[in-house]
């Protein structure tokens, strides 16, 4: 068994819509461990360096600015394959294509914005998790 950690963000309208606790609640009920909670509203460096594989794309701005519009919870999940894991959780991208069950799925929808509102992130790699969680939890 590897223990592995994973950077989850309710994002500014999962926090906004009152969807932390349900979020938590998902990811505590699927038997992963919470070892970092925080609540704030990002900063465009610290959103530059998360979102820097992206920059330049069409949604890059737009999403730019939805992150740093209101507080989010940035969290760090640890357990057996729990970045394949959240990601499922999470369910697709696009919220309209997300399957039920999913938190994508389930709680979100296309707004027709120029970005996904879709209420969460998750670390899609180790790679991505440890240089993610050192920009949300430096030390953790
Ligand atoms: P995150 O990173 O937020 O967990 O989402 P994904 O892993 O599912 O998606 P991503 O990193 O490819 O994209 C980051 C962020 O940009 C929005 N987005 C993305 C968008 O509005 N339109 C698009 O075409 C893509 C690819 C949604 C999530």
């Amino acid at each position: 068994m590897t223990i592995e950690r994973s950077l989850v963000l309710v994002k500014p309208d999962g926090f906004q819509r009152g969807l932390t606790g349900e979020v938590l609640r998902r990811i505590e009920a699927k038997g992963y461990t919470l070892v970092g909670l925080s609540i704030l509203t990002p900063k465009r460096e610290q959103l530059a360096a998360h979102y820097a594989e992206h920059e330049g794309k069409p949604f890059y701005e737009p999403l730019v600015e939805f992150m740093s519009s209101g507080p989010v919870a940035a969290v760090v999940i640890e357990g057996h394959d729990s970045i394949k894991g959240f990601r499922s959780l999470a369910g697709a991208t696009n919220p309209t294509e997300a399957l039920p069950g999913t938190i994508r799925g389930d709680l979100g929808r296309d707004w027709g914005l120029k970005v996904q509102q879709n209420i969460v992130h998750g670390s899609d790699s180790p790679e991505s998790a440890a240089r993610e969680i050192d920009i949300w939890f430096p030390g953790l």
